[in-house]
């Protein structure tokens, strides 16, 4: 057997909380009906490309004094997409809420993410299996992966599976992008008269999966915690020795809602966000002047060091880089499978791209460094999208600040030491232990899954809501998947995809930054959250993220 860490033992041990009206199982539950919905967007073409799913209405649960019995179903689970902390517990909680439901329900669960429906991999849990992995991060209770489901053969191949084992509903829990095709195989599942549902969970640490009904998705609690925790660590470091900048980019695809937050709980003197950088038409070089700018200056109050937050997807919303970025996106889906390209040498590869993308763009492609070129140059995701945690922004603000410094030192007008280290925070974050924040609101996304499913309802996205409020009050519901989605451009092809949630700059939380970011630069403000608490006072173990608790109006302890 394997030997578990004295706090695996301990989580194992933690019951997570469940909102009041699921606290009596499934059983005891009335659906609430609200009103019918629509896409945030493109609503024609939405409402024609699911027929069958658009325009249902959002429904919440309300506990009744009677409990009706359970026909028996068996239900199948997916985890799709980067690991978030909590996974875990959304299948133990979908598990616990089936088998209360009715013992004979059974839970299977996918290998690999969405390719173990369509290849027939899978795993039957109870309760040895799932009582290892309650309260742990990690997906690999049955893996993941990025696989996309959206053509007829797949959805073919999946019914057969379903069928073969008697799968009458299936849970994907994902991000945007993974909802998406939950959204597209619930269509295809009612359309084909399959008589399976499907409803999604809304995971990723990234947190650009949320609206006002999905108020966050799972893991950027904890996630964001756990990079808050090394770069408080950082920040103490470099207040220490006083001799490096530390350049740090942390994950977040394309919004910069992890960086945000990471840096509202630690005080960084500088941070980037890439939804700004976006609407203030920032160019790479005024990136570059603005902390240029911020380095210098501290350098004359005598302080050579510093930390800068980095959002993980900036490069893709540098205006002249996003063009060129989605230039190239539209070039790669067919260079990708061009063996002449696949097999050229790296000069050779950038020629290429350069003859193809835009005079403009090429410009812009030509002017970086060779390893950026190469890194932009790496497989795109399934979706198309250009893999940003493998592009080394930060290097390149390390290298151009740097050459700008030694200009202005040539100048006279730069004396100081300029010693730059670099990081990248991401994995780091996507598979701590869930906070008690995440191993709650995952187990009741889990276990609501269930109170979905015994309602008949497909195409909907587990909601836990009113976030910021004891797990009592939390309020358990459903969102209609195609209510999230609008039409953008995929490898070249305008398609329905979930919308993603961007950093809002009218918004509070950005606000905050905004008001104080000044004051960070120059005087040191750094705060130190220390690693996460899961037993102690609520006032440590129980709090929410500073995005959460401000997006829902709540006051902020004083810091
Ligand atoms: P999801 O959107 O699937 O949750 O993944 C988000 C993420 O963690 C990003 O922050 C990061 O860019 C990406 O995954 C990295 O993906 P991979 O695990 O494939 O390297």
């Amino acid at each position: 057997m394997t030997k578990l860490s004295p706090l695996q033992i301990e989580r194992l041990k933690y019951q997570p909380k469940l909102p009041k009206s699921l606290q009596n199982g499934v059983n005891s539950l009335e659906l609430v009906e609200g009103s019918a919905t629509q896409s945030v967007r493109d609503q024609e073409q939405i409402k024609a490309l699911f027929a069958n799913t658009y325009g249902k209405p959002t429904v919440t649960f309300k506990t009744t004094s009677s409990s009706s019995s359970s026909e028996v179903r068996n239900v199948g689970v997916i985890l799709s997409g980067g690991q978030a902390p909590g996974g875990h517990n959304v299948i133990a909680g979908l598990y616990d809420s089936l088998k209360n439901a009715n013992p004979a329900n059974k839970l299977y669960g996918f290998l690999g993410g969405p390719s173990g429906i369509i290849e027939g991999k899978y795993v039957e849990f109870d309760d040895e299996f799932i009582n290892a992995y309650r309260n742990t991060g990690g997906f690999d209770i049955i893996g993941s992966g990025r696989t996309k489901l959206e053509t007829e053969e797949q959805f073919q191949k999946s019914l057969a599976v379903c069928k073969s084992l008697g799968i009458s509903a299936v849970v994907i829990i994902g991000g945007d992008d993974s909802n998406t095709n939950a959204a597209l195989l619930a269509e295809w599942f009612v359309k084909n008269n399959a008589g399976i549902q499907v409803i999604g969970c809304p995971k990723t640490i990234d947190g650009d999966l949320k609206n006002e009904q999905i108020e966050i998705s799972f893991g950027f609690d904890t996630a964001t915690k756990t990079y808050a925790e090394l770069i408080g660590n950082i920040q103490r470091d470099a207040n220490s020795a006083k001799k490096y900048w530390h350049f740090i980019k942390i994950m977040g695809r394309s919004a910069s809602h992890v960086a945000l937050e990471a840096a509202l709980q630690t005080q960084p003197n500088i941070t980037l966000i890439s939804e700004e950088v976006e609407a203030k038409k920032m160019s790479l070089a005024s990136i570059i002047d603005y902390m240029t700018d911020i380095i210098v200056k501290r350098s004359e109050n005598g302080k050579n060091f510093g930390i800068a937050v980095i959002p993980e997807g900036l490069i893709e919303f540098i205006p002249e880089m996003g063009s060129m970025i989605s230039n190239l996106n539209d070039i790669m889906a067919s260079l990708e499978t061009d063996s002449s390209f696949v097999n050229a040498s790296a000069n050779e590869k950038f020629s290429i791209v350069e003859s193809k993308l835009s005079s403009e763009n090429a410009k812009v492609y030509a002017s970086l460094p060779a390893l950026i070129k190469t890194q932009l140059l790496a497989d795109r995701d399934p979706h198309g999208n250009v893999q940003v945690s493998k592009i080394e922004t930060e290097k390149l603000l390390i290298e151009m600040i740097s050459e700008r410094l030694s200009q202005l030192k040539a100048e006279g007008k730069y004396s100081g030491k300029f010693s730059a280290q670099s990081h990248f925070f991401g994995y780091e974050g996507r598979c701590a232990f869930p906070s008690n924040f995440d191993a709650d609101y995952c187990y009741s996304l889990g276990y609501n899954a269930f109170a979905l499913i015994s309602f008949g309802l497909t195409g909907y996205l587990s909601s836990v809501r009113n976030l910021t409020q004891p797990a009592d009050e939390w309020i358990a519901g459903g969102i209609p998947l195609t209510m999230m989605m609008n039409m953008e451009k995929r490898h070249g092809e305008m398609k329905p995809v979930i919308q993603k949630a961007l950093v809002k700059l009218d918004g509070p939380v950005f606000k905050r930054l905004q008001d104080n970011r000044q004051d960070w630069a120059m005087n040191d403000r750094y705060l130190f959250p220390g690693a996460i608490q899961y037993f102690g006072p609520s006032s440590v173990c129980d709090i929410t993220t500073i995005t959460l608790q401000l997006e829902r109006g709540k006051t902020l302890a004083a810091v």
